[in-house]
């Protein structure tokens, strides 16, 4: 039995087909049950059927009787939402599988690497120390979950091992074309619509190192976009030249703004998140302040200034 946090991405999702798959072609009997559904963008990847949302009348009763529960990728075992009150009262094997830094883990048995670049590295290594035959449908899900969490192998987590690993998925049939296609190509319009609407509003501090940008509800309702369609668009700021700091602020409800913070060498902008209860690492972080989003920026902006000065003339 798996489960991961909600809107499943690239690596909670590849990394618990890659292992259920695996599992299943042992005889083992196995259910993966998410709640909060999948991200569209790799939602494909999953058979019909494969993946269940979870439904207390249909799986309170799966997970009682369950010998061995794996978490994947998540830092937080609250993020399971509504499954999280019977994963902790089972009498199962709770196994967790993760790379990020630990929040909340109560699990019996913890793998977790942060040098890892993603959960499917975790799962391949465990299908080699059980002696597995990596196949087509177990590979497919870990080059996916590589492949999103590297950001397409560009982030500065990608490794040689990252790179070996994708090769081997290659020799077994994985298609990168199609595959990235898949996963990054079915962008709806509202997806460019809300980019474009946060590309509006950018504001460029060349003295500060630092640029940002807003996407109030507003721009939202003109696009037509969803929540999700976010993603991505802090990358665009981040790419600007010159700039130490990027952030998107996100007005995801009246007086509630999700703010998401990167840097490119230098700023620690865990730090900056850490100011306002939020986390993450260096280089990428973020947390979610209830306040006016006119606020939010004055405050994140004045905190995020000296930081994103740090290291400034080192280059
Ligand atoms: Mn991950």
């Amino acid at each position: 039995m798996f489960g991961t946090h909600a809107s499943a991405d690239g690596d909670a999702l590849g990394s618990e087909l890659g292992l259920s798959r695996f599992l299943k072609s042992l005889g083992k009997e196995v259910r993966v049950i998410n709640t909060g559904g999948l991200a569209r963008s790799v939602a494909w990847v999953a058979e019909a059927g494969e993946v269940e949302e979870y439904a207390a009348a249909a799986h309170d009763a799966v997970i009682a009787a369950a010998d061995s529960i794996v978490v994947v990728d998540i830092s937080n075992w609250e993020r399971l939402g509504a499954m999280h009150k019977p994963v902790m009262a089972s009498k199962a094997v709770r196994i967790d599988l993760d790379h990020h830094p630990v929040a909340s883990c109560p699990a019996d048995l913890s793998i977790n690497d942060t040098s890892a670049a993603a959960v499917g590295e975790i799962v391949h290594a465990l299908i080699g120390r059980m002696g597995g035959k990596m196949t087509l449908p177990v590979a497919l899900p870990l080059y996916v979950s590589l492949l999103t969490d590297t950001g397409s192998f560009k982030y500065s987590n990608t490794t040689v091992l990252t790179h070996a690993l994708a090769g081997e998925m290659i020799s077994l049939g994985v298609k990168p074309y199609e595959v990235y296609t898949r996963v990054y190509e079915g962008a709806p319009a509202g997806r460019l619509k809300l980019l474009g609407e946060a590309l509006g509003r950018l504001t460029i501090e060349p003295e500060a190192r630092l640029a940002w940008t807003s996407l109030p509800r507003a721009a939202y309702a003109a696009s037509g976009a969803k929540e999700e369609d976010s993603e991505g668009v802090i990358d665009q700021v981040r790419s600007l030249e010159g700039i130490e700091v990027a952030i998107l602020f996100k007005e995801v409800g009246p007086g509630e703004v999700k703010v998401s913070l990167r840097s490119r060498f230098h700023a620690d902008v865990n730090a900056v998140a850490k100011k306002f209860g939020g986390g993450g690492d260096a280089r990428a972080a973020g947390m979610t302040v209830k306040a006016p989003l006119a606020e939010v920026e004055a405050k994140v902006l004045a905190a995020a200034r000296p930081e994103a000065m740090r290291g400034a003339g080192a280059r």
